[in-house]
């Protein structure tokens, strides 16, 4: 019974895995393991035999289980430190940095003001950059002659060698979408446009390609004062306060009459605040569609009539965001934007700019 004993406790000692622990136990403790067979032999014994062996095999049996479930902890523990000393981790180094995106202002503005345009009843309307000057021009009533088409305002894009058709554009208006949504669509229609546009001119206030909403209503009975309106809950919802709006006598060769729009604001110590004071800032232009542009469009002007608008997003973004010159919105380093506490770095979304 000793050398059972023995045997056992020092197969136990040297099993170097658990498969190996489960050979032992089957071996001695299993249906057919030696330990086993002897207590099934304790029946063919005397009485004075078995009272001597009894004991001493259960104590066997129970000495022996117990080494196992020791043998199985150990090797248990020894695989966790293994592992510990292999994975360790060094939580003083410092981070890595994540670049830090976020939504560009003129993009967050569009967001804000296409909102504030569907909640007025406007679906937002797109179309191509690159146009051809039928679009871009002559169904908006500009004439061959006008300023605007020659080669220092807009970019026209390169032909072949003997390419005698019109040349392309870059559009140099959103105007063009409203022409080929009104084309498809027909009247009555509400839209607006927003989208890059593209100017050959570069300074403190302009860059080559800026961005633009346009605005366009057409139904039986729109007027003059349909527009002031609608601009007027525009601006209201876009500052954030009740902005009252001056309408100046203008001219355009797409709308008749046409009209310069003024914001009321106030100049104080070099910063212009919209929505307060007794000044007049200029954001956009409008008027009434000129009935040749219903007509190139497929609209009946006897039947219909209606307003449009153009503003630059740039623009309306500086006033509401405090940004001093336009080329800071396409600068590659965006110190400025926090310098001027822009909240876009600050908020993964747009959630909480479009809540008022
Ligand atoms: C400005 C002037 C304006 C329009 C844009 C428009 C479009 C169609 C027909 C008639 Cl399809 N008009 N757009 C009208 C008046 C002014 O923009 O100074 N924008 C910055």
């Amino acid at each position: 019974m000793d050398d059972l004993k023995q045997k056992y406790l020092t197969a136990i000692a040297e099993a170097a895995d658990e498969g190996a622990i489960e050979e032992v136990r089957l071996a001695a403790l299993g249906k057919k393991g030696e330990v086993s067979l002897k207590m099934r032999e304790l029946g063919k014994m005397s009485p004075e035999e078995r009272q001597v062996a009894g004991p001493a095999l259960n104590a066997l049996k129970d000495e022996l289980n117990s080494a196992l479930i020791a043998r199985k902890t150990a090797l248990g523990d020894a695989a966790l430190e293994e592992r510990l000393r292999g994975e360790w981790l060094d939580v003083t180094l410092p981070a890595r940095r994540r670049p830090a995106g976020s939504i560009h202002p003129i993009s967050q503005v569009t967001e804000e003001v296409t909102a504030i345009f569907a909640s007025l009843g406007f679906s937002v309307a797109e179309g191509p950059r690159i146009e051809t000057d039928w679009y871009n021009f002559d169904a908006l009533n500009i004439p061959g002659h006008h300023p605007a088409r020659a080669e220092m305002d807009t970019f026209y894009m390169a032909r072949a060698e003997g390419d005698n058709r019109p040349p392309a554009v870059l559009r140099t208006h959103t105007s063009p979408v409203q022409i080929r949504t009104m084309e498809k669509e027909g009247a009555p229609i509400r839209i607006i446009c927003p989208g890059g546009v593209y100017r050959a001119d570069y300074d403190q206030t302009h860059t080559p390609m800026f961005h633009q909403v346009e605005g366009l209503a057409i139904d039986k009975g729109i007027s003059m004062a349909n527009l002031k309106w609608v601009l007027e809950e525009f601006f209201t919802a876009y500052f954030g306060t009740e902005v009252k709006t001056r309408f100046r006598a203008s001219h355009f060769p797409f709308t008749e009459p046409s009209a310069e729009v003024d914001v009321q604001c106030s100049w104080d110590g070099g910063t212009v605040k919209v929505g307060e004071g007794d000044d007049w800032l200029e954001v956009l232009g409008s008027g009434m569609v000129h009935p040749n542009v219903l007509r190139n469009a497929g609209i009946d002007p006897a039947e219909y009539q209606g307003f449009a608008f153009g503003m630059g997003i740039d623009r309306i973004a500086m006033l509401k965001y405090g940004i001093p010159d336009l080329r800071a919105f396409f600068d590659s380093d965006l110190r400025w934007l926090r310098h001027y506490g822009f909240s876009a770095l600050d908020q993964p979304g747009l959630a909480g700019g479009l809540s008022r």
